[in-house]
């Protein structure tokens, strides 16, 4: 079952409100605003990181560099910083802490524009259609937010800037069932896992359960409880899954008292409120201890031995056309891998094959899998509304891994029109798992991903909706992936894998060949999390950090 617990130790450095001044620490001010009172602080507190203002210098020398911002990188980071060692982040996406034309940092789900999308002139929305309309359109080109990176056989949605996927994703914080464990991460003991690394992880998020009462209630989760319903009238167990999202504040948002995020349906784009991503999580607590820096709009290009110790690390300055500006080297004595499954891994295949690092194992690329993610949409009766107003953080899944292999989110469609649609994105035990390879010809790296694998996934989730179709004499939408399609198989936002514990690295995450050298994130994970992934990344990430702060610092 999903751990709800929550504790109020993981939110203690967000009591304060404070400004960074220490040296080493470049991120000038990330600024706490807003009453602190106790653990549900973290939810109200409205962190922005502003000031950015000094990125790493050309030639400058650092103990630790951390590759990206994302979970694995924010833990690295606080766990580094409270043991007293300087940290720098490069970060190729943005700050995310100016407002645009419209007075917001963030743009709408439904009113897609430059702050959208990762340097792409037009928009490639994960539903692509609607009633038979397509969506995309065109946008300027800019280092926006949702990067959608097209391999081969898949599409692969992650999030860039400063907090990575915590920016775009829908909150779901949600730890596998510890009878599944074995098979996430088998060279991991569960005890230690599930006794201290995911309360560890899940205070540190500010995961919360959602007020069953309140939500029984609330018109913003009629979707959901008709998912519910429908769920349980064909016999799956249907489980809350707790969030990231600060209740109080999605309440006081459907009593009409505050602006809207969730209920304004942002969330792919960025929430302008309310969710608790990392900026205000464990990067606030990390950059409270004086000792953090972040370059965003940095992108980490080479890391290889420097001559007299530590690495030479590469960084390119971008501009927010996504043209780089500057190229920067500078000397770290360790660099952590925090890019996500997708940059760490392509970062070191190329680095291994360009021989900068030529000594990692061959293990680097493989192992990556989708999370078995596949999408789908059902078409409801006229007397079985699921309502214009839809909160756009999910609360609630259908478990049916046991028997079908499938864990099915229920997710909204916040279109703001009544829709007479459920939705869903399943996670699923897909066996396939795909390699990052070297193309010499093209000098890019390569993803073997083949579309047709999703057929796994496919049948795994038509378990769960093809008997609930029978039940409710219902069928599949087919407007919302283009080409009279049921099934959304072109993508994934879970990707995982692609530099494993315990064969690319050791069992901490240390990669085998280099001293100094750590993967730190979701590229650790060999494919599957049999949930949604976050939080299984930083409990990891909090396993692995406290190990190395033990052991090699
Ligand atoms: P990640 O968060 O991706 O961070 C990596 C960071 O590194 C990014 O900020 C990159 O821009 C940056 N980077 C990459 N390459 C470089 C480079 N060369 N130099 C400098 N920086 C670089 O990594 N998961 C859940 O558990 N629950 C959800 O509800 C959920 N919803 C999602 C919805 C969407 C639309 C998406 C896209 C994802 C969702 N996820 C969800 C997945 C989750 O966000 C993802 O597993 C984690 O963010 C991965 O964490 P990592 O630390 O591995």
């Amino acid at each position: 079952m999903p751990d709800t617990s929550f504790s109020a130790s993981g939110s203690r450095g967000l009591t304060r409100r404070r400004f960074v001044t220490g040296t080493g620490s470049l991120l000038g001010g990330l600024a706490l605003a807003g009453p602190a009172t106790g653990a549900s602080a973290a939810g109200r507190a409205e962190a922005t990181a502003s000031a950015l203002a000094a990125p790493i210098a050309s030639g400058a020398h650092v103990p630790v560099l951390v590759v990206g911002t994302g979970y694995g990188g924010c833990v690295a980071a606080l766990r580094l910083t409270v043991a007293g060692v300087d940290v720098h982040m490069a970060e190729m996406g943005m700050a995310w802490d100016t407002p645009g034309p419209d007075g917001k940092i963030f743009a709408n789900t439904t009113r897609p524009d430059y702050r959208s999308f990762w340097l792409r002139t037009r928009t490639r929305q994960p539903l692509s259609n609607f009633l038979g309309f397509p969506l995309d359109k065109d946008v300027p080109r800019h280092t926006g937010i949702l990067d959608a990176e097209d391999f081969a056989g898949i599409t692969v949605y992650q999030g860039r800037g400063v907090g990575g996927g915590s920016l775009v994703n829908g909150g779901m914080a949600v730890t596998p069932r510890r009878d599944l464990f074995p098979a996430v991460l088998p060279t991991v003991d569960p005890a230690e896992m599930y006794g201290t690394y995911y309360p560890r992880a899940t205070a540190g998020l500010g995961v919360t359960p959602v007020d069953p009462a309140w939500w029984e209630a609330a018109d913003c989760y009629q979707y959901a409880r008709v998912g519910r319903r429908h769920a349980e009238r064909s016999g799956f167990p249907f489980v809350f899954v707790p969030n990231v999202y600060d209740w109080d504040y999605m309440k006081r948002e459907a009593a009409g008292g505050v602006p809207r995020s969730a209920l304004e349906g942002e969330v792919i784009y960025g929430n302008n409120h309310g969710k608790k991503t990392l900026p205000k999580t464990y990067l606030a607590r990390a950059a409270a201890t004086g000792r953090l820096a972040v370059s965003p709009l940095h992108e980490v290009t080479a890391v290889t031995p420097a001559p007299r110790g530590g690495y030479t690390v590469t960084l390119e300055r971008l501009d927010t056309t996504g043209v780089t500006v500057e190229t920067k080297t500078v000397t770290a004595d360790r660099v952590f891998f925090a890019a996500g499954s997708v940059g760490t891994s392509k970062l070191l295949t190329r680095l291994k094959a360009t021989g900068a690092l030529p000594a990692l194992n061959d293990q680097i690329g493989k192992g990556w899998g989708d999370n078995g993610n596949v999408m789908c949409g059902r078409a409801n009766h006229m007397w079985d509304p699921t309502g214009k107003l839809q909160s756009a953080m999910p609360t609630a899944g259908i478990d049916n891994w046991d028997a079908g292999g499938a864990f099915a989110e229920v997710a909204p469609l916040p279109t703001g029109i009544e829709t007479y649609a459920s939705f869903y994105l399943s996670i699923t035990k897909n066996p396939h798992r795909a390699e990052f390879r070297w193309n010499p010809a093209t000098r890019n790296v390569e993803l073997t991903w083949d579309r047709a694998w999703k057929q796994a996934s496919i049948d795994a989730a038509r378990t769960i909706f093809d008997r609930i179709n029978a039940k409710e004499g219902t069928i599949y939408r087919t407007d919302l992936f283009g080409g009279n399609r049921i099934w959304g198989d072109h993508l994934t936002y879970h990707p995982l894998g692609g530099a494993v514990l315990g064969r690319a690295t050791d069992n901490h995450g240390r990669l085998h060949g280099y001293d100094g050298l750590y993967v730190i994130d979701g590229a650790l994970i060999p494919g599957n999390t049999t949930v949604n992934p976050f939080v299984t990344i930083t409990a990891l990430a909090e396993r692995n950090i406290e190990h190395i702060v033990a052991n090699d610092l």
